[in-house]
């Protein structure tokens, strides 16, 4: 037998025990979405028994099969999740939309279930190497980017990039092999549901309030946010940003090597800026990178520590430090982040929908170098808005408000003196009346630093629907 036969026979082996380690055990799918029906997908080719639950009251069984793949034999259930189930369940898988202390899920603990997330499932198929980024802010662009250094590296067929970024992990983790790289965006709703998780890189770029609807206290997101590392050990890499208290906090409990990464201090180990350069500093010697202007295309200095993270991670992945930098100097905004649209009547537009907290916005308002009319509001996450505020510097000219958060964001806006303020009922009209308030030589920035949820489905669809305004412009 020759030696790829042989691999091949191991590897169908291998995919045959994992079938039997799957078979007949019961799993519940909560969650409809993007992550549950992927979820559903990868245990039915595992040969699992499958139950897929959306709570969703509009929700039918019949339209809940129609998301499924044909031949699909999952049990599909809307509304009210039957006694039977609830208590016949061995595993629950989560999406990450679905909160771990709803009354439901306790009962499913309660009653036995194990409960895990998209994250846990897909990295029991995985069988490459993973780096794990996760972060209140800057999570998109910096996957974004070591996806693109690891294809460059590795190729487009052994890289995988998932997660949080809009493509499920369990969609991908069967195609991984000993020499593959995933490439995971995590949130920290995803991270909650984590528990042999273990990449040989991590990331937490920052941490900053957000979410707290969700987790409720600072301490139980930051916690969730840690966990990306917990079953690491000093033979991995975790990357943590210096220059925030939580993070720098973190570097003395974290169970991984910590490489270090600061846009404010030099540095004797790790990744710092200094003036316009990216410098790496390691074993005593200093390397300088890469020019902040000259050699990247995006702006604002999160994208500086953005950059510097992602080169921290390839490194720690093993990627050659001339395929780092020539991808970093070809890689331009991702969509939706502080992303030039056009220029119209002298007016820049730029599209920052991803900008959902206050945090992020900041990192938006921060990019612009002009008068700027900027956009806000949207959907209540229970944000405070002030140090959002504090952060215009008398660079907005006018903010245009829409939303549930609108009335809450002119209050905390007047309260620090800012009273240029205008509502708008509808996107439209606020688009319509952020072109008549621009004057040429002027930015219009949507940052909101709020979701979008409530008005759109998601960021994506309202930054869409502002670029395709623009465009429309002229
Ligand atoms: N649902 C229930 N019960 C509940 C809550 C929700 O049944 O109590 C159902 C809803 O009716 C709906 C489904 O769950 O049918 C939605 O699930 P979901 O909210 O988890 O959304 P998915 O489409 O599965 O997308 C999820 C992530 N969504 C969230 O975390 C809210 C996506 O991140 C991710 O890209 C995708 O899995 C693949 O991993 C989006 C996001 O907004 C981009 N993330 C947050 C962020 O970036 O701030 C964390």
């Amino acid at each position: 037998m020759k030696a790829g036969e042989k691999g091949q026979e191991m590897k169908d082996q291998e995919a045959k025990d994992q079938k039997m380690k799957f078979r007949g055990i019961s799993f519940l799918v909560v969650g409809s979405g993007l992550s549950g029906i992927a979820a559903v997908g990868l245990l039915e080719r595992l040969g699992a028994e499958v139950v897929l639950y959306d709570s969703n009251e509009k929700l039918t069984a019949e339209s809940l099969r129609a998301l499924l793949p044909e031949g699909s034999r999952a049990l599909c259930v809307a509304g009210e999740l039957p006694e039977q189930i609830l208590k016949g369940t061995g595993t629950v898988v989560l999406s990450p939309g679905v909160p771990v202390d709803l009354p439901l899920v306790n009962a499913l603990r309660e009653g036995g279930a194990e409960i895990a997330g998209e994250i846990e499932l897909g990295f029991s198929q995985e069988r490459g190497r993973v780096a794990a980024i996760t972060g209140t802010n800057g999570k998109t662009t910096t996957t974004t980017l070591v996806g693109e250094i690891m294809k460059a590296w590795r190729g487009g067929d052994k890289t995988f990039v998932v997660g949080n970024i809009g493509n499920p992990y369990t969609a991908e983790c069967q195609k991984t092999a000993p020499d593959s790289v995933t490439v995971g965006e995590i949130s920290s709703f995803q991270l909650e549901t984590v528990h042999t998780f273990h990449p040989a890189v991590s990331a937490i770029l920052n941490i900053t309030p957000d979410h707290l609807n969700r987790h409720h206290t600072m301490e139980a997101y930051v916690a969730a946010k840690e966990k990306i590392s917990e079953n690491q050990n000093r033979e991995d890499i975790c990357v943590l940003n210096y220059e925030n208290s939580y993070t720098r906090d973190f570097g003395a409990r974290c169970p991984a090597r910590v490489v270090w990464f600061s846009s404010l201090h030099r540095l004797e180990e790790g990744y710092y800026l200094k003036g316009d350069k990216i410098i790496q500093a390691a074993g005593g010697v200093e390397r300088e990178l890469l020019d902040i202007h000259e050699d990247m295309n995006l702006v604002g200095m999160c994208n500086v520590e953005n950059v510097m993270a992602a080169i921290a991670v390839s490194v720690g992945m093993g990627v050659p430090m001339e395929t780092i930098l020539k991808t970093v100097r070809e890689f331009k905004a991702v969509e939706h982040r502080i992303e030039f649209v056009a220029s119209r009547g002298g007016v820049d537009y730029y599209n920052d929908s991803k900008g959902t907290n206050p945090d992020a916005a900041i990192q938006g308002i921060r990019a612009m170098n002009r008068p700027t009319v900027l956009i806000g509001g949207g959907y209540d996450k229970q944000s405070e808005y002030d140090q959002w505020i504090e952060s215009f510097e008398g660079k907005v000219e006018w903010l245009v408000l829409i939303g549930q958060t609108r009335e809450k964001i002119a209050e905390c806006a007047r309260r620090h003196g800012f009273d240029r303020i205008r509502f708008a009922d509808t996107f439209e009209e606020c688009l319509e009346l952020c072109t008549k308030l621009a004057r040429s030589g002027d930015a219009v920035l949507l940052s909101p630093a709020c979701a979008s949820w409530g008005m759109f489905p998601n960021y994506e669809v309202r930054g869409q629907r502002f670029k395709e305004y623009v465009m429309g412009l002229e």
